[in-house]
């Protein structure tokens, strides 16, 4: 059977604004869509794309996981040791990764992440008029995350344009990549500095990415390009992270009041706003071999549009999936993945988040829009400008 062909451009600018008005009709259509504007396969359904994010060895990420095939084109940089590499290259990096960002490391930042939350909260609530993605969702993970990998003070701010520059770059080039890139201006040339072991500072986790390799658990060019790797994911990815689960507890005032009324459901309340609004929208996979799904052959060689968001709010694995439900069951959503990829960085987001919503929910009483929130368009990202909302001190 052949997919059904749709002429959707997930990549467009009125898709990218609000890709939630859409996701129903991409579901709707099939298991696999054949996407005519980006000539590539897609699904987004929960089922198929956690089977497909399952399935490594046949849904490859070492071709990409973009729309360019890195088999036929020059990847846009060096392809990550990690989101880019098929087993046993990946298991290797993540194995090495995966032992640096550890549950004892995240103890031992807790103490002083917690600080920042609580005084950057202080002043906010005092405030009582901020925008929840400049002030908090850009703010905070700036004032953590950067000190925790080690890298210099002067010239940091770029890692939020290099960032979104590499998530666009996921896309095709369009107007939205161009301008990304134009906005990065010298960010890359300031992040590969930064990643050099001599500007790397002491006890931080981008030094032990070169201690490993000191060790002899990869190269001193591997370490270079795996600091990169937290260099690009750790920030963006947790701006937008927050600014949703402050956007979610604006839209739906009743969840702040049940998690006054019940703050051991700070955890869960990311997790579902996650689910609710996916920082990350979608990744590609590329076919190693004809595979099929859903009565559909997909050839081998093809690019396969994973659309975590939609399979997020899929109606046949959620209820009510479009409300934010801080106590719905849980459910096992994709907004970090599945599988051998899964977010390597996902316990150091839901620390970022836990601590700053549990800052605010002992200071807030209520949380309400102040303002029209305004979108930042990103080819993979789900993105917010500003956020202005108003709170009302406990
Ligand atoms: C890298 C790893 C992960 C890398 C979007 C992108 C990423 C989440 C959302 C990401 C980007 C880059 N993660 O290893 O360089």
């Amino acid at each position: 059977m052949l997919a059904p062909r749709l002429s959707i451009d997930p990549f467009d600018e009125a898709f990218l604004a609000d890709p939630y008005a859409q996701h129903q009709a991409l579901r709707e259509a099939g298991p696999v869509v054949w996407l005519e504007p980006i000539q590539a396969y897609g699904m987004a359904r929960f089922s198929e794309v956690q089977a497909g994010l399952r399935d490594y060895g046949t849904f490859c990420s070492g071709r990409g996981v973009g729309l360019s095939d890195f088999a036929a084109e020059t990847p846009w940089r060096p392809p990550s040791l990690l989101l880019e590499a098929d087993p046993p290259l990946h298991d290797r990096t993540r194995g090495l990764m995966n032992r640096i960002v550890s549950w004892q490391a995240l103890k031992a930042i807790r103490p002083v992440w917690q600080e920042r939350a609580e005084a950057l909260a202080d002043r906010l609530v005092e405030q009582r008029r901020f925008d929840a993605v400049a002030e908090l969702g850009e703010t905070y993970p700036m004032l953590v995350f950067p000190d925790t990998i080690g890298v210099p003070v002067e010239g940091r701010e770029k890692l939020l344009a290099y960032a979104a520059a590499v998530f666009n770059a996921f896309g095709p080039r369009n107007a939205i990549f161009d301008r990304g890139n134009e906005q990065a201006g010298d960010a890359a040339e300031w992040v590969a500095k930064a990643c050099k072991r001599e500007n790397l500072s002491e006890g931080g986790w981008g030094m032990a990415v070169y201690e490993a390799a000191d060790r002899g658990e990869c190269s001193a060019d591997e370490a270079e390009r795996l600091v990169r790797s937290f260099l690009t994911a750790g920030v963006d990815t947790t701006v937008n992270g927050i600014g949703h689960m402050m956007l979610a507890f604006a839209s739906f005032p009743g969840e702040w009041q049940k998690l006054r009324e019940r703050p051991h459901l700070v955890k869960r309340a990311f997790e579902e706003s996650l689910r609710w609004d996916s920082t990350v929208q979608t990744f590609f996979r590329t076919t190693t071999m004809a595979v099929e799904v859903g009565g559909v052959t997909i050839p081998a060689g093809s690019k396969v549009l994973l659309f975590l968001a939609a399979a997020n709010r899929d109606p046949r694995k959620w209820e009510d999936p479009d409300r934010f439900a801080i106590d719905r069951p849980l459910g096992g959503h994709v907004g970090f993945g599945f599988g051998i990829h899964q977010c390597l960085g996902q316990m150091v987001a839901r620390l970022e988040a836990e601590l700053v919503l549990a800052a605010l929910l002992k200071r807030v009483k209520s949380i309400r829009l102040a303002g029209e929130p305004k979108r930042r368009l990103n080819n993979t990202l789900h993105a917010i400008a500003s956020l202005p909302v108003e709170v009302e001190p406990a």
